[in-house]
């Protein structure tokens, strides 16, 4: 799978008594079944999470409260950052992209829709092997 990182901005069904997200798997914001979800939330200041890339997950990111940045690194080392700070704001990961999450604001809510169950042997925590594009 390529790695590939995608902004996607998501259309509220707003009216006057507020806003409200839909998401729809096999769609265009979220083109994967989705398998599981996760949220990371309560982090310590200051806190640096990530710090892996994944074989072939896919995966879209929504900080639902508060914010946070992503920072995506592919495999020829380019970098990108994503500050998530609003709930109509997401980020589509695909294949092997370096991340981080980081400055995480006290009521920071990131949620995650997966595409796959959590597996260990599809995470890749050194990076020199990520470097190497290597997947195996
Ligand atoms: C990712 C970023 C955005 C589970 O048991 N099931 C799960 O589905 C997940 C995601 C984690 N865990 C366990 C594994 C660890 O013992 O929860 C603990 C913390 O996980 P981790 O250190 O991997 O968390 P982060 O925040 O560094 O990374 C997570 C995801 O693991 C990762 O896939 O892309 O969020």
């Amino acid at each position: 799978m390529d790695a590939r990182v995608t902004e996607i901005q998501f259309v509220p069904k707003g009216d006057e008594r507020g806003q409200l997200i839909a998401l729809e798997a096999l769609s265009e914001q979220v083109p994967f079944e989705v398998t599981r979800v996760y949220y990371i939330f309560d982090t310590t200041p200051g806190t640096v999470r990530g710090n892996h890339a994944h074989k072939n997950l896919k995966q879209v990111l929504i900080c639902v409260s508060g914010a946070c940045t992503i920072v995506c690194e592919m495999p020829d080392g380019t970098k990108m950052e994503y500050r998530l700070d609003w709930p109509n704001r997401g980020l589509l990961i695909e294949g092997l992209v370096w991340r981080q999450m980081k400055d995480f604001s006290k009521d920071a809510v990131l949620i995650v829709l997966a595409s796959e169950h959590y597996d260990e042997a599809d995470y890749i925590r050194d990076y020199n092997q990520f470097r190497k594009g290597c997947a195996k």
